[in-house]
């Protein structure tokens, strides 16, 4: 069962200077941490590639890094700390860490202290929801309802007509934007729009050709920020490698986010700015 995969990384060793007290912080001494992610191990199983998952050697670093850094008072700080960046890699979906600290200044004879922290992904997320075939605006709403089972969505744009990008000659579109916030990870998201996709009768022929419903992730994480998902997979690229040219879904952002930003290689930009460059002729709120 992919949701019960792990990458089990023990004992990681490194000295510190974290502690309440004088002598704590000038002697040092060491620390030893424990990561167990969650995390779906079947794509990296079955392609045999280190890029379809999480390098445990680039985890390792980042432990000692922490622990060699910036000195806290408290382990349950600096476990934190850990927890925060392994969520950062938008493979893992959840991660506990134990962080242990044999040499503490207890003042008794003990075995080990730790403490254990066990903490879960939640990223903002950008979705643009499209269909040409059937009753549009129906089906947006209703693909809307089902996103909430996985998407706690801050703001649903008004739907717009589009015309047409690319492709056959085909009926206009209706296109929309969500954003929100998820606790699923890009992949088991994007596998969750698959089968939304699929229950309004999706079926995957010509590239830009019709369909019923395209659900599209455009951004996941927060953009700029240590959480931003930056994937070139052949599955799934991040950010959306058209989006900021792409009129029928910078108008619906726009409209559900004023404030949405969008990075274009290795520049962030206001949407509303981009917005102002390419051409939205096309595009007009469905009604108006
Ligand atoms: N989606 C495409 C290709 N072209 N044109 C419009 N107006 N709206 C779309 O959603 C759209 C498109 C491929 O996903
Ligand atoms: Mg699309
Ligand atoms: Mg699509």
């Amino acid at each position: 069962m992919a949701e019960r995969d792990s990458i089990e990384l023990l004992g990681v060793r490194a000295k510190g200077y974290h502690g309440v007290f004088p002598e704590e912080r000038r002697e040092g001494q060491d620390f030893v941490v424990d990561v167990i992610m969650t995390t779906d191990l079947s794509r990296a199983g079955a392609s045999d590639d280190l890029g379809d998952t999480v390098s445990y050697a680039e985890i390792a670093a980042d432990v000692v890094a922490r622990i060699e850094g910036e000195p806290l008072d408290l382990i349950e700080a600096l476990g934190e700390r850990i927890a925060a960046d392994v969520l950062h890699r938008p493979e893992i979906a959840e991660v506990e860490v134990v962080v242990h600290k044999p040499q503490a200044p207890v003042g008794v004879p003990f075995g080990d202290v730790r403490v254990r922290l066990h903490r879960t992904r939640s990223s903002a997320v950008t979705i643009a929801l499209g269909s040409n075939l059937g009753d549009s605006t129906g089906t947006l709403g209703e693909a809307v309802e089902a996103l909430r089972e996985h998407v706690e969505i801050a703001a649903v744009s008004r739907p717009y007509v589009t015309v047409p990008v690319g492709g056959p000659e085909q009926p206009d579109y209706v296109n929309a934007v969500v954003t929100g916030t998820t606790r699923l990870t890009p992949w088991a998201l994007l596998d969750a729009l698959h089968d939304i996709e699929a229950g309004h009768g999706r079926t995957r022929e010509v590239r830009w050709g019709p369909r019923t419903l395209d659900l599209d992730i455009i951004t996941f994480g927060t953009t700029g920020g240590p959480d931003e998902a930056r994937l070139d997979r052949d599955l799934l690229t991040l950010p959306h490698p058209r989006a900021h040219e792409r009129a029928f879904v910078l108008v619906p952002w726009l409209d559900a986010d004023a404030e949405a930003v969008l990075r274009v290689g290795d520049e962030v930009h206001p949407v509303a700015a981009i917005v102002a460059e390419v051409d939205s002729g096309g595009v007009r709120p469905v009604g108006a």
